[in-house]
């Protein structure tokens, strides 16, 4: 099992497509293990972008994802890395494929509705920063036995 950072940014919440981007992930047989609306700071954006800070677009990236509140969630399940990732497709909107979140839902390579981890060891830092330990919580859903076989992890 794997477990991923996913943020509902502020073109997200703003434009009230949180349900059915969480949706997404429940219908694919994900777990959600951890959830929070809050308000990113320019202190915690610069933590979570630390690769972009020196980059020209960074200004106007720190404006947008402060600009309102996000949902912060985990996400689990087999290879749930790579998988998050491919479910929200290419960085931009314009060039994300119909039937990845991404293509489907955004025309713009900023207001990309949704960041997920790129990788297990940023998914540990990105975990960190938004949640405690026990605010992060392991349970079988009932209906894990018709998601996978046995055999499989
Ligand atoms: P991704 O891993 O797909 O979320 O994208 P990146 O890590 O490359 O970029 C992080 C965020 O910066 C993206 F959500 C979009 C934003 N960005 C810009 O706003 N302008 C740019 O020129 C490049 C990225």
């Amino acid at each position: 099992m794997e477990r991923t950072l996913i943020l509902l940014k502020p073109d997200c919440m703003q434009r009230r497509l949180a349900g059915r981007i969480l949706s997404r992930f429940e219908d694919k047989g994900f777990n959600i293990v951890a959830m929070k609306m809050l308000q990113v700071t320019p202190e915690l954006a610069k933590k979570h972008y630390a690769e972009h800070v020196q980059k020209p677009f960074y200004p106007n990236l720190e404006k947008f994802i402060t600009a309102s509140p996000i949902i912060a969630a985990v996400i689990e399940g087999l290879e749930a890395v790579r998988v998050v990732r491919e479910m929200l497709g290419p960085t931009s909107g314009l060039k994300a494929p119909s039937g990845t979140i991404r293509g489907d839902y955004s025309s713009s390579r900023q207001m990309n509705l949704v960041h997920a981890s790129d990788g297990a060891e940023t998914a540990a830092r990105e975990i960190a920063l938004y949640f405690k330990p026990e605010e992060i919580f392991s349970y079988a859903p009932t209906v894990s036995p018709w998601l996978k076989a046995a055999d499989e992890f």
